[in-house]
């Protein structure tokens, strides 16, 4: 008798529970949409690719260690699954000189006419001609962040898309020859034309027919300790949707101190020539303002891994990760 009792007890008692999960889930009436994975972007990983590409030494075309360095980021691609195609083409310099230039482009979802272009200049300055100490304007700048941490960046989002993938076709251009504009001590001519030759290639020359991209989004100059960015003004002119939903994913992640929502004047770099010449509306995320400048390490000697700050990266990839795989 006294088992009965409990059995029956126990099933008013479960029935009861039952009831009451079903009436909760009645009372909810929106249709259940699962939210999108967004990857986590680790830090460390996007940090050793920044220090791999400086182990190089300076990357400037025409030197062993920029066509040992370009190997090195082709095969990281492929490793992380990208289809890769180099452009490998000769580009004249503005003293003349021919610069044996590679942009580095790798594909995921080739055949998907959805994409997004992300891009980042691989190359290296000549010459340090920014820096306070005139001795050092015709060495090389080593660029941990005028160049590798934006590829840094791309190369930690290639690993995460390979272990998951979003809706959309990516493509991650490493761009050459950005940054062989003519020296400050030049006395020619200094037409900002002599900048971006690489990206200025591959706009007028897409490495497939008739390319197109939904946006594109630049990362240049994006490890910098204490960086902010603001909503640079060609970036506002070309592609000012781009800028907003890129700024508003900044804040509600809780990076909008270092993405502040503010503008800052037009800055000649690579996404100028993929807006101009290829169309696609892309933005650039670049540590431009008046106090900051682009960091009093510009250019300098001083562009070295002890200015690059995990924080920094952080930012910029968790950013660019939630609007790439929350596009539908
Ligand atoms: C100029 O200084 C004209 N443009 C900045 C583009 C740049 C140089 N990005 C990295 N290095
Ligand atoms: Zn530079």
């Amino acid at each position: 008798m006294k088992i009965r009792m409990f059995l029956l007890l126990a099933t008013v008692a479960i029935l009861a529970a039952a009831c009451k999960t079903n009436n909760k889930s009645r009372e909810s009436v929106e249709p259940y949409i699962a939210p999108v994975a967004v990857p986590n972007f680790n830090a460390d990983s996007a940090y050793a690719f920044v220090q791999q590409q400086v182990d190089f030494g300076p990357r400037v075309p025409n030197t062993k260690q920029h066509v040992a360095c370009g190997e090195f980021l082709a095969s990281q691609l492929a490793k992380y699954g990208a289809t890769v195609t180099n452009q490998y083409v000769e580009l004249i310099a503005f003293d003349g000189t021919i610069l044996k230039a590679r942009n580095i482009i790798g594909s995921y979802q080739p055949e998907n006419r959805k994409r997004i272009l992300l891009f980042a200049h691989w190359d290296t300055r000549p010459w340090s001609d920014a820096d306070p100490d005139e001795k050092n304007h015709h060495k090389p700048v080593l660029g941990a962040n005028d160049g590798a941490s934006g590829v840094g960046v791309l190369l930690e989002v290639a690993r995460l898309i390979q272990q998951n993938a979003p809706a959309l076709g990516i493509d991650i251009i490493f761009f050459d020859a950005e940054d062989y504009g003519a020296p400050r001590f030049h006395k020619g001519e200094h037409k900002d034309e002599y900048w971006c030759l690489g990206s200025q290639y591959w706009a007028r020359n897409p490495h497939v027919a008739n390319y197109n991209a939904r946006f594109g989004i630049l990362l240049d100059m994006v490890g910098g300790k204490e960086a902010t960015f603001h909503k640079e003004a060609y970036s506002e002119r070309y592609a000012k949707d781009i800028n907003r939903k890129v700024w508003d994913k900044a804040r509600a992640l809780g990076y909008g101190k270092t993405f502040v929502d503010a503008r800052t004047g037009g800055v000649t770099d690579d996404h100028w020539p993929v807006n101009e010449f290829a169309r696609i509306p892309s933005i650039d995320i670049v540590p431009h303002d008046d106090v900051y400048s682009f960091g009093n390490f510009w250019h300098t000697v001083n562009d070295t891994m002890d200015n690059i700050d995990r924080t920094t990266l952080k930012a910029v990839g968790q950013t660019v990760l939630a609007v790439i795989y929350e596009e539908k």
